[in-house]
C-alpha cells in the first residue's frame, strides 16, 4: 500500500521523533528501563507502520528527515490512487463508471492477496477507525461505535431480564488489591499498566489501570454479602480495560485498550451459577449469529486454555476463512469458590448456620466483535455490514441528473429521496438520504459501498414518474426494480434476506473448514489446508503443548502465521460424533485414551 497516506506520514513522523527521543535518552545516559520503554514504543510504531503500509521502515529517524521534505512532492498520489476519491462534478457520472473499471476508487489491497493491508484499508476507508499516536490504541469513529451500541443495547436488555444490574467501579487498582489475587496475576503481570506520576512528582504508591476488575469489585462483594438474602448478586459494567500486550497489535482484534462488558455474579449454590454460565454464553452466541451474522462453535476451553483462576471456561469461537484462523469471541467462566475464598466472600448458610463461600461467575465480551465482523463479511469493495448492526441500513442516492433536467425536477428528486427516507424511518428502518450536490452519484455509490451499507436505493427522474425505485444489495450486487407501494415492508424483507444470506455464506464457510480427524498425519495436513479439526484428545496440558509444537512447521514464525501450530480452541458442546470406545488421543506419542473430541486450529 502507498506509504504516502496521511496515516503513514503521521506514523513516519512519530517514528522520527520517537527515534530522536531514544537517541537523546541514550546520549543522556538515562536509566535502562526508560530507554527500554522508549525503544519498545519505537518498535510498536514501526510495527504499526508495517501493518499500515506493508513495508518496513528501515533504520530509524535520521534519514527520514530528508524523506519528509521530499515526501511532500512524492506524496502526491504517485499511483493512480488517492486516499479518498475527490468529489466529481455531476455530469461525469458515466465517466466515473468507466474510470471505476480501470482504477479502483476504493481499496487497493485484495482480501485474498494481502489480508493485513486489506484490513487496514477497510477499517480506515470505511471511517470506522482512525489511527492514533499511541501504539496499540485506536479511535473508534461513529461508524464503528454505533455497532458497539447495537451489541450493547441487545446484551444490556437481555441481562436485565436475568436480573443483572449495571454499576461502575473505578479504573484504578491499588497495588494491595491487585496483589490479593497473586496466583494468576503473576502470569499477567507484564501486561499491567501503572500510573507512577502526577505531573512531575512520583506517586507515593503506583496505581494499576484495570486489566479486568475482579480485584476491584470483589472487596466490595465481601462487604455487601452477609446473608443468603443478599444473594444472588449480579453486577455488570460497561467499561474500558488496559492490557499492555507486546504482540503485534491490530485494531479491534488485539488492542492495548478496549471496550467490553464484564459481568460478575455470586450465588448461593453451584447449580445456579452453572446455569448462568451457559445462559450468558448463549447470549454471546446470539450476538454473533443473530446480530453479526457469524456462526460460532460453542464449547468449553481445555485445561490449558481456560482462565486459570476459575473452575471452567466456556467460549464461543468464530472462524475467519480469509486467514484460516479461529478467534475467541467471548468467554463465560465459572469461578467456583476460588475467588470467594481469596476475598472472603461469605454468607451464613440458612440451613447449617455455618459460613459458606459463594459460587461465582464472570463473563466478558469485547469490541473485538467488530473486528471479526469486518474480517468475515468484508470484501474487495470494502466493508459489508449485516443489516441488524448497520448504522445506516438503506442509503438513498438521487441519480440520472443531467444538464437538461429542470431545477424543479431536480428539487422534486431530492424531495422524493428525503420523503422516502422519512417513510422508512417511520417504519423503524435506519435510512439516510445522500442529497449532497457536490458529489456525483458514482462517487456516492463507491462511498457507501466502502462503508458497507446493506442496501442502496437509486432514484432517478424516470423512477419518479413510474412510481418505482431501484434497490441494490451490498451483499450480492443484485439490482431490483420495485414499485413504491408498500416500500417499507419490501425493504424490511430485503434487509432480512441480506442478513440471512450473510449468515448462510459464513456458515457455509465454517462448515467447509470444520472437519474431524483421527490420524496425526491427516490432522497436520488438514491444518495446512486452513481447517479447524475436531480430534480425539486426552485433555492433558503437556499433550496439548506437544500437539501445538509438533503440528507447527519447523521455521520460526509469528503467532498465527501459516506455519504456526494448532491451539486447542474448545471442546465443542455439540460433539461431531460419539467417541469410539478405546479411542486413543490424536497425538502419536500419547498413549492415553481420548476423553472427547476437541477442536484444534490456528488462532488469533
Ligand atoms: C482473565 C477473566 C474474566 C472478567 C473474563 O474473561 C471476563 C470478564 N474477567 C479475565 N484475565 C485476567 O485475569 C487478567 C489479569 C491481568 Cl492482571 C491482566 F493483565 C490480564 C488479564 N487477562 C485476562
Amino acid at each position: 500500500m502507498a506509504t504516502s497516506t496521511p496515516e503513514a506520514l503521521q506514523l513516519k513522523s512519530n517514528i522520527d521523533s520517537q527515534g530522536e527521543k531514544v537517541r537523546q535518552l541514550k546520549t543522556a545516559g538515562a536509566p535502562k528501563s526508560e530507554v527500554d520503554d522508549a525503544v519498545n514504543k519505537l518498535l510498536g510504531l514501526k510495527a504499526d507502520y508495517k501493518t499500515l503500509t506493508g513495508e518496513d521502515l528501515a533504520g530509524g529517524a535520521r534519514k527520514d528527515k530528508k524523506d519528509k521534505k521530499k515526501g511532500k512532492e512524492n506524496n502526491q498520489p504517485s499511483k493512480k490512487q488517492e486516499q479518498k476519491p475527490k468529489p466529481k462534478p455531476k455530469e461525469t457520472e458515466d465517466l466515473n463508471r468507466e474510470v471505476k473499471k480501470v482504477t479502483r476508487l476504493g481499496l487497493e489491497a485484495r482480501k485474498e492477496e494481502n489480508l493485513s493491508d486489506w484490513y487496514t484499508q477497510v477499517i480506515t476507508k470505511s471511517e470506522m477507525i482512525e489511527y492514533y499516536d499511541v501504539s496499540g490504541c485506536y479511535i473508534l469513529r461513529p461508524w464503528a461505535y454505533s455497532i458497539w451500541e447495537v451489541i450493547k443495547d441487545f446484551f444490556d436488555t437481555e441481562i436485565k431480564k436475568l436480573g443483572v444490574e449495571n454499576s461502575y467501579f473505578p479504573m484504578f487498582v491499588s497495588h494491595a488489591a491487585l496483589e490479593k489475587e497473586k496466583t494468576h496475576i503473576e502470569d499477567f503481570a507484564p501486561e499491567v499498566a501503572w500510573v507512577t506520576k502526577s505531573g512531575k512528582s512520583e506517586l507515593a504508591e503506583p496505581i494499576a489501570i484495570r486489566p479486568t476488575s475482579e480485584t476491584v469489585m470483589y472487596p466490595s462483594y465481601a462487604k455487601w454479602i452477609k446473608s443468603h438474602r443478599d444473594l444472588p448478586l449480579k453486577l455488570n459494567q460497561w467499561c474500558n480495560v488496559v492490557r499492555w500486550e507486546f504482540k503485534h497489535p491490530q485494531p479491534f482484534l488485539r488492542t492495548r485498550e478496549f471496550l467490553w462488558q464484564e459481568g460478575h455474579t455470586a450465588f448461593e449454590t453451584e447449580q445456579e451459577a452453572h446455569e448462568e454460565v451457559y445462559t450468558i454464553l448463549e447470549l454471546y452466541a446470539r450476538i454473533y449469529e443473530e446480530l453479526l451474522a457469524i456462526p460460532v462453535v460453542r464449547g468449553r476451553k481445555t485445561e490449558k486454555e481456560k482462565f486459570a483462576g476459575g473452575d471452567f471456561t466456556t467460549t464461543v469461537e468464530a472462524y475467519i476463512s480469509a486467514s484460516g484462523r479461529a478467534i475467541q469471541g467471548g468467554t463465560s467462566h465459572h469461578l467456583g469458590q476460588n475467588f470467594s475464598k481469596m476475598f472472603e466472600i461469605v454468607f451464613e448458610d440458612p440451613k447449617t448456620q455455618k459460613k459458606s463461600y459463594v459460587f461465582q461467575n464472570s463473563w466478558g465480551l469485547t469490541t473485538r466483535t467488530i473486528g471479526v465482523m469486518c474480517m468475515v463479511h468484508g470484501d474487495n469493495m470494502g466493508l459489508v455490514l449485516p443489516p441488524r448492526v448497520a448504522c445506516v441500513q438503506v442509503i438513498f442516492v438521487p441519480c440520472g441528473i443531467t444538464a437538461n433536467l429542470t431545477e424543479a425536477d431536480n428539487d422534486l428528486l431530492m424531495k422524493k429521496c428525503d420523503e422516502m427516507r422519512d417513510v422508512l424511518k417511520a417504519a423503524g428502518i435506519r435510512a439516510r438520504s445522500d442529497t449532497r450536490d457536490n458529489y456525483s452519484p458514482g462517487w456516492k455509490f463507491n462511498h457507501w459501498e466502502l462503508k458497507g451499507v446493506p442496501l442502496r436505493v437509486e432514484l432517478g427522474p424516470r423512477d419518479l414518474k413510474q412510481n418505482q425505485f431501484v434497490a441494490v444489495r451490498r451483499d450480492t450486487g443484485e439490482k431490483l426494480t420495485m414499485k413504491n407501494e408498500g416500500c417499507s415492508e419490501k425493504i424490511k424483507e430485503l434487509l432480512d434476506k441480506i442478513q440471512t444470506n450473510l449468515f448462510e455464506k459464513a456458515k457455509g464457510d465454517l462448515d467447509t473448514y470444520l472437519t474431524v480427524s483421527h490420524e496425526w498425519e491427516d490432522f497436520c495436513n488438514q491444518l495446512d489446508n486452513k481447517k479447524l479439526i475436531q480430534a480425539p484428545f486426552c485433555g492433558e496440558i503437556p499433550c496439548e503443548d506437544n500437539i501445538k509444537k509438533d503440528s507447527a512447521r519447523d521455521v520460526v514464525v509469528e503467532e498465527g502465521a501459516p506455519a504456526m501450530g494448532a491451539k486447542g480452541l474448545c471442546i465443542p458442546f455439540k460433539q461431531p460424533k460419539e467417541l469410539q470406545s478405546g479411542a486413543k488421543c490424536i497425538h502419536p506419542q500419547c498413549s492415553k485414551s481420548a476423553k472427547y473430541y476437541t477442536l484444534f486450529g490456528r488462532s488469533y
